[in-house]
């Protein structure tokens, strides 16, 4: 198996994870406010503007699932699992240090499964329209935004004003400007940087506190990458080039991510919510802050939302810029929502872009690694062959 082209200080996302706890912890005894959050629609500029650190709480480990069963049913999807048993059993340390949780309305998993989540924390679900396109969806949205925005100031006795949310809309915007320019590496072809990285990379981002220490870092190695490539790569062959879509990977990363790369094929994308598709969209710094983050969030091409006819436009923008040979569509087990839309993907990539396909039907356990394995070692033969 080839080695993966890592930097010298990598870090796996679970050894960053672990890191970041002894942080919080610190964060926490420091008495700084902490929020815990699920999902790309969460407006993170209101939990900034509230003085206050969000931390993902969605579960990535296998061995949280057993706790989750004793109240959850077995078929369900492992990303919920996962969340509720490390609240449940008490193994979760994000969960433990947060002194409330955020959710949306999304999946029906999720959000059902967020009532019982209430039984354990203060749990606040803000409730989305059912599609984004709908004549009253943004007015009803915008209510459940400046909803959160006076729950924050009633759970913490803080007033938000105008002043601090078009702050944070700033700062936030500088960072997915940074980080949307880490994703854009991948454009380079052959790329510098490998797909785990940018995963792992990514993800663990997401328990760095500091957001201006954030920005500094991406920006670093963003500028790093590019000069490899001008010294190293410019101008050799590519492998394959894969866009990974469906459902967030950061559970199955070492499952497929790493195991695409090892198998010769390079992860150059992401279309879905661990990738650019977000952070492409900026929230509007011109308007009343307040409608430009509910327009913002609005414009997530997630398909809990019917219809979502966003994610095509967006997947076949990526496949282009991405000069893409082939798109994996990672499904997570009992995920209705992607595996529905999974068919109008497949046609779209099949017959619109001319590109193979493969989805890949999976969970948190490492029991189909085989299969998986073979299934991908064809796949990338056959891309192979192509290009
Ligand atoms: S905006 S993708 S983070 S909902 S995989 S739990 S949908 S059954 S994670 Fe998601 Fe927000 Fe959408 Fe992104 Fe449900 Fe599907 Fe599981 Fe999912």
């Amino acid at each position: 198996m080839p080695e993966l082209n890592l930097p010298e200080d990598f870090e796996t996302f679970p050894e960053a994870r672990k890191k970041s706890f002894l942080r919080l912890k610190e964060l926490k005894d420091q008495g700084r406010r902490i929020v815990g959050t699920f999902c790309t629609y969460t407006p993170s500029e209101l939990v900034t503007a509230a003085d206050a650190i969000a931390v993902g709480l969605c579960g990535i480990s296998e061995e949280l699932i057993p706790p989750a069963e004793t109240r959850l049913p077995k078929n369900l999807c492992p990303l919920i699992k996962s969340s509720y048993g490390g609240a449940l059993s008490g193994k979760c340390p994000f969960f433990y240090f947060s002194d409330m949780i955020l959710a949306e309305t999304t999946c029906d998993g999720k959000k059902k499964m967020y009532e019982l989540l209430g039984e354990l924390k203060h749990t606040h679900v803000m409730q989305l329209p059912p599609g984004s396109t709908g004549v009253k969806a943004l007015e009803f949205w915008k209510a459940e935004v400046v909803d959160i925005k006076e729950e924050f100031e009633r759970f913490y006795g803080i007033e938000i004003t105008d002043e601090k949310i078009r702050e944070a809309i700033k700062l936030r915007n500088r960072e997915r400007k940074a980080v949307l320019d880490f994703f854009e590496v991948g454009r380079l072809k052959p790329s510098p940087v490998s797909g785990y990285e940018i995963n792992t990379i990514i993800s663990s981002n997401d328990y760095n506190y500091d957001i201006e220490g954030k920005i500094a870092y991406l920006e670093k190695r963003t500028a790093e990458l590019k000069d490899l490539y001008e010294k190293e790569y410019k101008g050799k062959p590519s492998r394959p080039r894969i866009l990974i879509t469906g459902c967030p990977t950061t559970g199955v990363m070492d499952k497929v991510i790493k195991r695409i790369e090892e198998l010769g094929a390079d992860v150059v994308g992401f279309e879905n919510c661990c990738g650019p598709r977000e952070k492409k969209d900026p929230v509007d710094e011109t308007k009343d802050p307040i409608t430009a983050i509910a327009e913002k969030y609005l414009r997530v091409n997630c398909s809990v939302m019917s219809p979502n006819p966003g994610r095509l436009d967006a997947l076949g923008t990526q496949i282009d810029e991405y000069q893409v040979d082939g798109v994996v569509e990672v499904l997570l087990h009992a995920c209705h929502t992607f595996a529905i839309e999974a068919d109008t993907i497949k046609h779209y990539v099949t017959t619109e872009k001319q590109l193979p396909y493969m989805a890949i039907n999976t969970d948190y356990s490492p029991a189909d690694q085989a299969q998986i394995d073979t299934r991908l070692g064809a796949f990338i033969e056959l891309l192979g062959a192509q290009c």
